[in-house]
């Protein structure tokens, strides 16, 4: 390769034979590395095969029925949608727009919250990119898809071992015509801490380029001051600021003064007086009743300019009567996912949502047989995915006790679970709301809601008592994230930290008041280049650089996935997380018009060594590769 390189190089073909451009240009020493697809993509399998997925009890792969597709014609050209007005008219277009509208407009999070708050966020791209033509053709009315954000980037990489921009770029090529949304945990960005400043502004930056339109800003405790600069970014690039407010407490429970009407309308006035271009309701653990909804909504209208849009999940069963009510209210814009993707802790369902509001005048104009066709494909698919299910069954009322977010219950019953406290899980629900109130009732939504929750186990495990943490705090040693939550590392409190407890668990450390933003180092880009360059071995894109200044490590071990096994986006889903059965074939088409035909033979006994042969066919010629077998 060397020798190619150099003999077409641009000085070697004009005959200057002078070689010292051999030393000037690094680049011909770059040498494309061997890449046998055939047989990373072998060693995946095989070693899924004989040893599982990680998180998935193992056993033998499932048979599932291909799902079934909406029928379409898919030559049709796509219909203008809401993304056409942005392009068109702007941010404040759009929102103007948004405003003269009659009928209540639908968000579709099937892409994000739905598969979060149900399935641990684990949908893979090539489930999403099936369904993205024909949901964009068929439900073009929507006012958004919300596909990106919250905890999909991070899964993407740790659990899935994809890339999110991939995910979010070939979506934006199937999608043209709807708004993407995402959700953006300010100034944590999509991670569970606060970054610098420059770091928050590169990722909106380089999300926008790659095709969000509408970003949901909210922060963890509520702190307008923790927004402002993602609002800022946001309105930079021209696109859709949606400025949130995390609900919380009852507004109508005068034992909740804390949260209450009032608290909510000067929120909402700073937001909007901060540029925010919609106004987010987000009520991430589903605690706003249908009569609040109705308050909240009511008043909000008169108190800001700006249309509304409200995020709930339906973990107690009252989601479509909240929304029915904030329908009435005058809310702009409501969350719902498709059917089968819905209730429960995600969001409400779509369908039910447009039936519920027949011959209402703010009724959805949206195809509802389009919608029914679109289930079918959702029914199937989260079958794949059955091993992620969370084990709720039937609406859970006790969300208004323990005020879980939708995303968090299931994540921390697996918490529990690993610290041995399966058992226990009814005492652990209860701490959480202790927490909550040992802490002076703060908001709880990611990263916040996971110092409640270690706070709860940590006290659970321990025998602890609200006594025990006053008498016996100084010789206790609290979780980190206790600890970095007290020193004012995510942001501050509404109405502070109460003071004592604050004092026990920094024991002599100095807490921070402002922004953490502002006592972190920008962080230097040109240099960060060149360390991964070094590490990756590779040219570096923006969004390499983006993904590893948020999350180094688990970036860096995607990578070496990456090296190992190759692309395995491109695996159909029952084999990427169950490898293969015995005799059976499967189809992968690892790039456009390149198709490798697999079929898994045999697998031998273990030998000495502790690994097994496997035997496969690809594309008719024998091929094995050896797998340690880990059981
Ligand atoms: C997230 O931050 O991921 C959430 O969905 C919060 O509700
Ligand atoms: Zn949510």
């Amino acid at each position: 390769p060397f020798l190619e390189n150099v003999i077409q190089h641009e000085k070697f073909l004009s005959g200057e034979y002078d070689t010292t451009f051999i030393d000037q240009t690094p680049e011909l020493f770059v040498f494309p590395k061997r890449r046998d697809r055939g047989t990373k993509m072998l060693s995946y399998i095989g070693n899924t095969t004989v040893n599982g997925f990680p998180g998935i009890p193992k056993k033998k792969k499932p048979v599932f029925s291909k799902p079934r597709m909406p029928e379409f014609k898919g030559s049709e050209p796509y219909p203008d949608g809401t993304r056409q007005i942005l392009l068109k008219n702007g941010p404040e277009g759009l929102a103007n727009w948004l405003k003269e509208q009659e009928k209540l407009l639908l968000t579709d999070t099937t892409f994000r919250d739905a598969h979060q708050s149900l399935l641990a966020t684990r949908i893979r791209t090539k489930d999403l990119i099936q369904i993205a033509e024909p949901t964009a053709k068929l439900l073009p009315e929507l006012f958004s898809v919300e596909m990106w954000g919250g905890a999909t980037f991070d899964v993407a990489y740790r659990f899935l071992k994809e890339d999110p921009w991939q995910r979010l770029i070939r979506l934006r090529e199937k999608m043209p015509n709807i708004l993407f949304q995402m959700l953006l945990r300010a100034n944590n960005a999509v991670g569970y801490k606060n970054y610098p400043d420059n770091v928050i502004q590169e990722f909106v930056r380089q999300s926008s380029d790659a095709g969000i339109d509408v970003f949901r800003i909210f922060d963890s405790l509520n702190w307008v001051k923790g927004m402002t600069l993602a609002i800022d970014a946001v309105r930079e690039q021209n696109k859709v600021a949606e400025a949130a407010i995390c609900y919380t407490g009852d507004i109508l429970d005068p034992s909740r003064s804390k949260y209450d009407l009032n608290y909510y309308k000067n929120m909402a006035k700073e937001l909007e007086r901060e540029g925010a271009h919609i106004l987010g309701i987000k009520d991430m653990a589903g605690l706003l009743k249908p009569e609040a909804a109705y308050r909240l909504i009511s008043e909000l209208k008169e108190t800001v300019d700006i249309p509304i849009h409200l995020h709930t999940h339906d973990t107690s069963g009252n989601g479509i009567f909240t929304y029915a009510k904030a329908a009435e209210a005058g809310v702009d814009v409501v969350d719902v996912a498709c059917g089968p993707m819905a209730g429960l802790t995600s969001q409400p369902s779509a369908n039910s949502l447009y039936y519920a509001l027949s011959n209402h005048k703010r009724q959805p104009n949206i195809a509802i047989h389009h919608y029914e066709e679109l289930a079918h494909y959702w029914e199937d698919v989260r079958k794949y995915y059955q091993d992620f299910e969370s084990g709720i069954v039937a609406p859970h009322t006790e969300v208004y006790e323990h005020e879980m977010p939708g995303g968090q219950y299931s994540n921390l019953q697996q918490q529990a679970k690993a610290v041995g406290l399966e058992d226990r899980w009814d005492e652990v629900k209860r701490m959480y709301r202790r927490v909550n109130d040992l802490f002076g009732d703060i908001v709880k939504v990611t990263p916040s809601s996971k110092v409640v929750g270690d706070m709860a186990l940590y006290m659970v495990q321990n025998h602890l008592t609200e006594d025990d943490i006053y008498e016996r705090g100084e010789s206790l040693d609290f979780p980190d994230s206790v600890v970095e939550f007290f020193q004012g590392y995510l942001g501050q409190p509404y109405q502070g930290f109460p003071q004592e407890l604050q004092r026990i668990i920094l024991k002599g450390k100095e807490p921070i008041h402002v922004r953490p933003g502002e006592l972190l180092d920008h962080v230097d880009f040109k240099e960060m280049e060149k360390t991964l360059y070094q590490k990756l071995d590779r040219e570096v894109t923006s969004f390499d650089l983006v993904s590893y200044a948020l999350y180094p490590k688990v970036y860096m071990d995607y990578h070496k996935f990456y090296e190992q096994y190759g692309d395995m986006s491109v695996l159909d889903t029952p084999t990427f997380f169950y490898g293969m059965r015995l005799g059976e074939e499967i189809e992968v088409e690892i790039e456009q018009g390149k198709t490798l035909i697999v079929k898994l033979v045999s697998i031998s006994q273990p030998q000495k060594d502790g690994t097994r042969v496997i035997y496969f066919e690809l594309n008719g010629q024998p091929r094995e590769v050896v797998v340690r077998d880990e059981s």
